[in-house]
């Protein structure tokens, strides 16, 4: 149940997806509507994507974020938050991201799933994620927060659409039973530095667990994860600051490396 009328919902997403569009900071919505709870906060995301959709850009994927301990410490809270992704979020291994396009974009290093059955929660497992697993593949979310100097709270971050922005997948996929989730190592430089280090156990102690949590949280709303869907587990790493001129390379044990350039 929303708290918010139509109205209003309309007008958050218009103006949150207007910064998104324009490259805008925008302010705390929360600041305007203290009261608003997830369920609104989830209705202006929805909002934004119908908005997307109308206008004839193609759903590519879905996302889960805060699904590491650190990125939920940082934020003070305790639930991972899910978001869409568009085809035009879309960018190509070891091509250029325009800095222009963004607000104050921070990279994280990822473990994609590609799904060939639709799952469905609530009970959705480790295991019925693994059973319905196309393949995994390496990428790299580009996150950026619309909100001005990073003021923001969990019900504003979800309304905005989870900071959600581009992402750039590798080229090389495998069968999730050849991967050892848990242990899977990644590696990001920037700039030819290692700026951090992580393991795949970061993810909610296995990404497939953020997979299974995406079918549960939707499974509430009478949704699913159908066949063919992109899932971006969430940060490996911690998110990184990158600005234009940087580069950044992401080595991803047995399933070689993700790079880009920020122009
Ligand atoms: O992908 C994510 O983990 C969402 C992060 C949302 C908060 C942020 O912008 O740091
Ligand atoms: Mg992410």
């Amino acid at each position: 149940m929303t708290t918010l009328s139509d109205e209003i919902i309309e007008e958050l997403a218009d103006y949150l997806e207007g910064c998104e569009l324009e490259a805008r900071e925008a302010t705390k919505i929360t600041d305007r509507y203290p009261g608003m709870d997830f369920d609104d906060a989830y209705a202006i995301q929805y909002a934004i994507r119908r908005r997307k959709l109308a206008r004839g850009n193609r759903l590519s994927g879905l996302k889960v974020g805060l699904t590491s301990r650190a990125k939920m410490k940082q934020m003070g809270v305790e639930t991972p938050i899910y978001g869409f992704l568009m085809d035009y979020f879309d960018r190509p291994e070891g091509g250029e991201i325009e800095t222009d396009q963004l607000i104050h974009p921070k990279v994280e290093a990822e473990l994609a799933f590609v799904t060939k059955a639709p799952l469905k929660g609530p009970g959705c497992h480790i295991g019925n994620v693994l059973a319905a697993t196309d393949f995994v593949i390496p990428a790299v979310e580009i996150i950026d927060s619309r909100y001005e100097n990073f003021r923001f709270d969990l019900a504003s971050v979800i309304a905005d659409n989870c900071s959600s922005s581009r992402y750039v997948l590798g080229g090389q996929m495998a069968d999730p039973a050849d991967v050892d989730m848990r242990s899977f190592g990644v590696v990001m430089e920037r700039n030819g530095e290692v700026a951090e280090l992580g393991a795949g156990a970061a993810v909610l102690g296995h990404p497939a667990a953020s997979v299974a949590l995406l079918a549960n949280m939707l499974g509430e709303r009478g949704e699913e994860i159908p066949a063919g869907t992109l899932v971006l587990t969430g940060g490996i790493t911690a998110a990184v600051a990158m600005e234009r001129g940087d580069c950044l390379n992401v080595r991803y044990q047995g399933l070689g490396s993700v790079g880009m350039r920020f122009v």
